[in-house]
């Protein structure tokens, strides 16, 4: 007997139809980002075979130099989501303004963010990589879209996740209420439920930091680490580790997996700036996962999900993952105050 497996599009029908936890719009709409994910783990399998490695020659919004994975990436979500009639408009790392829905398809009350390629750096090293993405409801008593009704705190999220380019590639989601984990199969084409009520253990002791900008980060930082690499005969009193991918999307899959703690904090490099990962579509979705997993995210000052968005390409500053330790580093922000 074949053990029975559980497709996204079961899992979602399942999630409509208990309680009406998803209504059948946002259930579409998920399952065209999956596809659109899909799509683009082709594309990433491709590499040098597939001319997709490289730059493009262009920058983004935020001056930095764009890959031709992440136009491409962006181009197919764009193209999936476009049409179905469940979407408003949408917004991504990659396009300076928000994206409205041509006005020859239907239009519905989602906005969908994204990052279609996340940790660029990356893609020719053949390093994990992943699409990130956050789902909002527009004001239903609004005419029209504009990117006013992008500008939603974290917690008004109705769906979030990521999917991960990686030895396997893997979607995570959250619709409120856990998070589930699926595995694309690629002889099924689809992707197969593998994980459910995904849990982060509350400690650690594994970290996950840019070393390299120590000398430019702020004293309850420097603190923290210091405290983590003076392992066993520091204050902490037990031995840490360290990992950093570079893609958020793979240190977050860690840390979802087998627990951690990831931090981009502010830094010195560009003082005026609060970090250097974006809130919409980076920093929000990972942090509602992280919390439904049990997990803790916050900016060093507040809970991520509650900070009130003024401009859509806003930076955060990011702290996420093992409540404890997470907790410690707010702390020592508290207590630099005082
Ligand atoms: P990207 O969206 O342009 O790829 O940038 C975001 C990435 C994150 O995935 C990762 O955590 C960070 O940038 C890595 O930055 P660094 O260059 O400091 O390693
Ligand atoms: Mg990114």
């Amino acid at each position: 007997m074949p053990t029975r497996t559980i497709s996204l599009t079961r899992y979602l029908v399942e999630q409509q139809r208990h309680d009406g936890r998803i209504p059948g719009e946002l259930r579409l709409l998920l399952e065209v980002v999956a596809r659109a994910c899909k799509r683009i783990s082709y594309e990433v399998n491709k590499g040098a075979l597939g001319e997709v490695l490289g730059t493009a020659g262009s920058e983004n919004v935020q001056g930095e130099v764009q890959k031709k994975l992440d136009i491409i990436a962006n181009e197919v979500l764009i193209e999936a989501n476009e049409w179905g009639g469940h979407l408003a408009a949408m917004a991504s790392e990659e396009m300076d303004g928000i994206y409205l829905v041509p006005n020859r398809y239907p239009h519905g009350e989602y906005l969908l963010m994204f990052d279609p390629l996340d940790g660029s750096s990356n893609i020719d090293v053949n390093v994990s990589i992943g699409t990130i993405f956050s789902v909002f409801k527009k004001d239903p008593g609004q005419d029209g879209v504009s990117e006013a009704d992008f500008l939603q705190p974290g917690r008004q999220q109705v769906a979030a996740g990521y999917c991960v380019y990686g030895p396997q590639t893997t979607l995570v989601l959250t619709v409120g209420d856990g998070v589930a984990m699926f595995t694309l199969d690629r002889e099924l084409g689809s992707f197969v439920l593998t994980q459910e009520n995904v849990t982060i253990p509350e400690d650690t002791q594994e970290f996950a930091i840019n070393m390299s900008n120590m000398r430019h980060w702020a004293p309850p930082i420097r603190r923290y680490v210091d405290e983590c690499l003076q392992g066993v005969e520091g204050p902490r009193e037990k031995n840490f580790n360290m990992r950093w991918i570079a893609s958020m999307v793979a240190d977050v899959h860690r840390i979802l997996t087998r627990g951690g703690i990831f931090m981009y904090p502010w830094d010195q490099r560009e003082p005026t700036k609060p970090g250097k990962l974006r809130l919409l579509y980076e920093a929000n979705p990972m942090s509602w996962l992280v919390e439904q997993a049990g997990g803790a995210a916050h900016n060093c000052q507040q809970r991520i999900l509650d900070v009130q968005p003024t401009a859509l390409h806003e930076r955060v500053s990011v702290v996420l993952g093992s409540k404890n330790e997470v907790e410690r580093v707010l702390q020592y922000h508290l207590e630099a105050q005082q």
